[in-house]
């Protein structure tokens, strides 16, 4: 088999296991043609079933065109590098190390993200989350409501392209945010859950209204099942 020769699948095990479904099918959305080179991964859902929220005209040219660059670039960054075989993880925390590798780190990073950011959507998603996951908000926040203001504010005031987090830091729950393609991982940090506050995620639903976008995010499309599994295997 292909797919055991790089621990890449590492990032797919850990959303199978994050997203409860059963390895295969998840594996099947990070296959390598080659053992070589990173494969787009499939969406998990139809490209219109985030309507009326999120168009399939964004998913075509988010997932489409971004996110599959991103891997394209990726690919061809390393081509005969001595990273070629490491996990998607591994290099990206090599290259955050390296300011001579970010164009490396930039695009390994933006693999990541979007990969993690499709699953933290989901049809019919929104609303809060319940179990475990309710409870830890309660107490690392305040309240539900609490964490609603601090995430909205970090989506809103992240300046120019970024990512908005919820992640576990030293067992806290906390919210970050990060500019361009940075991510938790590099912070020694474990993401739950991420929404994409760069332009080309909301501009054609939401045109210049990202507060709009952010509380969609949050009322339409969030999947707690993700934070709550990512919180349960963490
Ligand atoms: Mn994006």
């Amino acid at each position: 088999m292909q797919l055991t020769k790089r621990e890449c699948f590492k990032l797919v095990a850990g959303l199978a296991a994050a997203v409860a479904l059963p390895f295969p099918a998840i594996a099947k959305t990070l296959k390598k043609e080659n053992p070589m080179s990173f494969v787009l991964p499939e969406l998990p859902y139809a490209k219109d079933a985030l309507e009326p929220h999120i168009g399939a005209k964004t998913l075509e040219i988010h997932h489409g065109k971004h996110h599959q660059a991103y891997i394209t670039n990726l690919n061809n960054l390393l081509k005969d590098s001595p990273l070629e075989l490491k996990s998607l993880e591994d290099i990206i925390l090599d290259a955050a190390k390296d300011p001579a590798k970010a164009g490396i780190f930039n695009n390994a990073a933006q693999v990541w993200n979007h990969t993690f950011y499709w699953h933290s959507m989901k049809p019919q998603g929104g609303g809060k989350p319940t179990g475990e996951l309710a409870k830890k908000i309660d107490a690392d926040f305040g309240s539900y409501d609490k964490f609603v203001e601090e995430f909205k504010a970090a989506g809103a005031t992240q300046f120019g392209s970024g990512w908005a987090w919820l992640v576990l830091d030293k067992g806290k729950l906390k919210v970050t945010k990060t500019g361009n393609a940075d991510l938790p991982l590099a912070h020694g940090q474990t993401a739950l859950l991420t929404m994409d506050v760069w332009e080309h995620a909301y501009y054609l639903d939401f045109q210049n209204r990202r507060p709009d976008y952010i509380s969609t995010f949050l009322d339409k499309l969030v999947n707690w099942e993700l934070a709550a599994q990512n919180l349960k295997h963490a």
